[in-house]
């Protein structure tokens, strides 16, 4: 049967809410460190839902940062940037969607389509960090490094540490449930 609309939104807000719940377990490393493990069910309903559904559901996830005031604000613009666009393109993920259901129908485990998600909804969520980095968090480069050189490490880690945590949960996760990208 064709999920409803309402279906789609209300998984979708209860995957943003688990991911913010995630975002309260603290993975900081100084200033600019952290290993956001939110990314984590935010990628699984945009594997289940696609991409448009999964732009909304990281919308709220960087949305509920702002409103629970677990956002890092420097100026407005910073925080459009980085709590509205950058977490909403983790539905990026959500481009392999149909990829991945495809495979995962055949009994098969799609971890090259997953990997490729994680990697297109991490690396684009970053490149909003790192474009923030440049020009909003310059002032806080250490070691010696200019801003662009510094927000590459600081996110490029980011992204990286990231990327491969979310892939390797999201992995296990549909191995042992495939349902989870079934939308039923
Ligand atoms: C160089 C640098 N430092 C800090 C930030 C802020 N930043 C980075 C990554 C992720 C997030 C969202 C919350 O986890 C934020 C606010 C930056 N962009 N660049």
């Amino acid at each position: 049967m064709k999920s409803s609309g309402a279906k789609i939104w209300l998984e979708g807000a209860i995957a943003a809410s688990f991911s913010m719940a995630l975002s309260f377990i603290p993975l900081d490393v100084g200033i600019g460190f952290s290993i956001s493990i939110g990314m984590i069910p935010v990628i699984i309903y945009s594997f289940r839902r696609g991409f448009l559904a999964g732009l909304a559901s990281g919308f709220v996830w960087g949305l509920l940062h702002i409103l629970l005031g677990k956002a890092y604000i420097l100026t407005v613009s910073q925080a459009l940037i980085e709590y509205l666009l950058a977490f909403a393109c983790a539905g990026f993920a959500g481009l392999y969607a149909s990829k991945i259901q495809a495979l995962v129908k055949e009994g098969k485990t799609p971890w090259l389509q997953m990997l490729l998600g994680v990697i297109l909804g991490t690396g684009i969520r970053y490149i909003w960090h790192f474009i923030a980095g440049v020009i909003f968090w310059g002032q806080y480069a250490t070691w010696g490094l200019s801003p662009v050189a510094y927000s590459l490490v600081i996110n490029g880690t980011n992204a990286l540490l990231t990327g491969a945590a979310t892939f390797i949960v999201v992995l296990l996760l549909v191995k042992k449930s495939p349902n989870l990208v079934l939308p039923k």
